[in-house]
Parts: structure tokens; sequence; C-alpha cells
């Protein structure tokens, strides 16, 4: 069993497509854990997303994540952290397989719905970052 950090970024809220993203994700044999909607403010984004600082697509992304409410999910599976990113789809919407949520709802390469963890590594850090133990569902 591995277990994975998952956001429905603010572009996703927005589009009323909380709902479509869960229904993905159950349909597919993942196990919601936890679960929560949050505003994030500057400094809670810029640290999550630490290892893009220096990019120039950092401070777009972080005004970007902070402009509206997210929710945030811990998955649960076998291979929850290949699967969740084969339902997101690729970075870049116009990139991602036909049918993945990227594909189908995103509107720009940063504007892309869905965040899922890359890595048993990242995934430890994210969860983390979001949830405290007793939050998640064992
Ligand atoms: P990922 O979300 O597929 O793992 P990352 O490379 O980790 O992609 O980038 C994090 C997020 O930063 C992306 O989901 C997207 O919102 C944004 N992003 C990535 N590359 C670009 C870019 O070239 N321009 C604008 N935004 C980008
Ligand atoms: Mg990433």
């Amino acid at each position: 069993m591995e277990r994975t950090l998952s956001l429905i970024k603010p572009d996703g809220v927005k589009k009323h497509l909380i709902g479509e993203v869960i229904r993905r994700f159950e349909q597919n044999g993942i196990t919601i854990v936890a679960m929560k909607m949050i505003h994030m403010t500057r400094k809670q984004a810029e640290g999550f997303y630490a290892v893009h600082k220096g990019k120039p697509f950092f401070d777009s992304l972080t005004e970007f994540m902070t402009s509206g409410p997210i929710v945030a999910l811990v998955l649960e599976g076998e291979d929850v952290i290949a699967t969740n990113r084969k339902l997101m789809g690729a970075t870049n919407f116009k990139d991602a397989e036909e049918g993945t949520i990227r594909r189908e709802f995103a509107t720009t390469i940063e504007q892309n719905v869905v965040h899922g963890s890359d890595a048993p590594e990242t995934a430890a850090f994210e969860i983390n970052y979001f949830f405290n133990s007793f939050e998640i569902i064992s």
C-alpha cells in the first residue's frame, strides 16, 4: 500500500470539478484517507513548491495557487503515486493523454486542475505539509 498527496487546484474548485476529480479516483480503486479544503497563504504555497524556487514560473504559480481555495487529499492504494499521475495526465495538457483530467479540463500549462506527488519521498513531504497523523485514516 502506498499513499500520495493530491490537490484540486483553485481552477478546479472554481470550475466545480471537485466531484468529478474524486469520482475518477474512486472509480479507479483509489481510497481517500484524508481530505480538507484550504485557502493557502503565499508563504504556504512557496513552501509547498520550494523545489521550483528560481524557476521562471515560480511567482506566477504561487500566486495562482493562492488565488482561491484548494482541496487537499491523501490517496491510498497499490502504486497510487503512479496511478494518480496517470489519471492526471502530463503537466502540459496539450501533451496529456486523451481521457486524463488535465487533457479534459486544464486551460493552460499552469492552470492544470490537479497536483499529484511524483515519488515516495515527495509524497511523504507533501502529505506531511498538509496533514498531521490524526487527520489521516488508517
Ligand atoms: P507536475 O504538476 O506535473 O508535477 P511540475 O513540473 O512539478 O509539474 O510543475 C508544478 C506546477 O507548476 C505544474 O503543475 C504547473 O501548474 C506549473 N508549471 C510547470 N511548468 C510550467 C511552465 O512552464 N509554465 C507555467 N507553469 C508551469
Ligand atoms: Mg511536480
